[in-house]
């Protein structure tokens, strides 16, 4: 199986995160990336595709705020990573930003993402390895995995958030679109809801997101991923919600996949995308499933029985130690 990841993309390290009421150590650090890849042995560099797979899913505006936004922060005499403190929830219009604290609330979900000098790159190669990872598919590989960090499903058209800049499964499965494929699935199986993700697919028939993911009324992204959400418009139906409660073991899981699956089989897509995060891991520091090490593969079996076309992009997972093998047991089960 090719495996894509650009060593641009460890550059990106954010330090503090804003959690609970207090700055902690960011928990989406490149040691992830490191471990996966020592787990994997050899990556490929991806091939450069430009910006225009990225502006086909995120708003031009957006995309020239990330790239400037860190160079901004030090104009304004800031130090460290760029992050917002106000958000324009309120009331909020279409207004004239002159100030890099404006834009940061206009452009992210959360204060958990801050931007450093490095992410833009970091974000901009995860991309690419997503789209080099299609590449690999369409020229005939049954399956290719994408090693993106920084992660992307939280990420929208127009906002970054949950460690996420550019959304490279929505990337992948537009560029999918127009390489000719009629109808991509994507399959979301980190820890977490992806609503950039949903969102961006929200009101499309083309593209059917499927998500597993620890119970939003409880758990981040909490305004998100609710079980009712199921798209609208020409979307309508083709976004599926599977939240699950705290201590979700295998045997639960496998039948709520079991659920999912049958709804991608029942939209007869020609490509799947797989956002896949080892953040269901037992021993996860942020998350609340009970997935052990040796039940990836068995995920990874049910999905391949779908017999798609596959782009396996990587999404969070945070017990460091654990993430190679925790990878490495779900690609092998492909
Ligand atoms: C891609 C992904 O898995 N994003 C998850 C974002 C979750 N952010 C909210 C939870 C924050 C917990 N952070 C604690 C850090 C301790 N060092
Ligand atoms: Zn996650």
């Amino acid at each position: 199986m090719r495996m894509i990841f650009d060593p641009r993309q460890s550059a990106h390290a954010p330090a503090l995160e804003m959690h609970n009421g207090g700055w902690v150590a960011h928990a989406e650090v490149p040691g992830r990336a490191a471990n996966i890849g020592a787990a994997l042995g050899a990556t490929e560099a991806p091939a450069d595709h430009g910006l225009a797979s990225i502006t086909a899913i995120h708003d031009p505006a957006y995309v020239d705020f990330l790239r400037s936004a860190h160079r901004r922060w030090l104009e304004a005499g800031r130090e460290g990573d760029a992050v917002g403190y106000i958000w324009p929830v309120a009331r909020r219009r279409d207004v004239q930003l002159d100030r890099i604290d404006a834009m940061l609330g206009r452009y992210s979900m959360d204060a958990g993402t801050p931007i450093t000098a490095d992410t833009w790159d970091a974000a901009y190669w995860a991309a690419q390895s997503a789209l080099t990872a299609l590449d690999a598919v369409l020229a005939g590989d049954r399956v290719a995995f994408a090693l993106c960090r920084p992660p992307g499903h939280h990420a929208g058209a127009d906002y970054l958030g949950g460690y996420c800049y550019l959304n490279n499964a929505a990337i992948a499965a537009q560029a999918a679109r127009d390489a000719g494929a009629t109808r991509v699935a994507i399959l979301d199986v980190d820890y977490h809801h992806g609503n950039g993700t949903q969102d961006i697919f929200w009101n499309r028939g083309d593209v059917l997101f499927a998500s597993i993911h620890g119970d939003p009324r409880i758990d981040y992204p909490f305004y998100w991923g609710h079980a009712d959400e199921r798209g609208e418009g020409a979307g309508e139906g083709a976004t599926l919600n599977l939240p699950l409660p705290h201590g979700t073991a295998i045997a639960p899981y496998l039948a709520a996949l079991d659920q999912v699956l049958a709804a991608i089989r029942a939209f007869a897509p020609d490509m799947l995308i797989v956002s896949f995060g080892a953040d269901t891991y037992e021993a996860d520091p942020i998350s609340h499933f009970a997935i052990r090490t040796q039940d990836y593969a068995e995920i990874a079996g049910a999905i391949a029985k779908l017999a798609l076309p596959s782009v396996i992009v990587m999404e969070g997972g945070y017990a460091v130690d654990a993430l190679g093998a925790n990878v490495a047991g779900f690609l092998s089960g492909l």
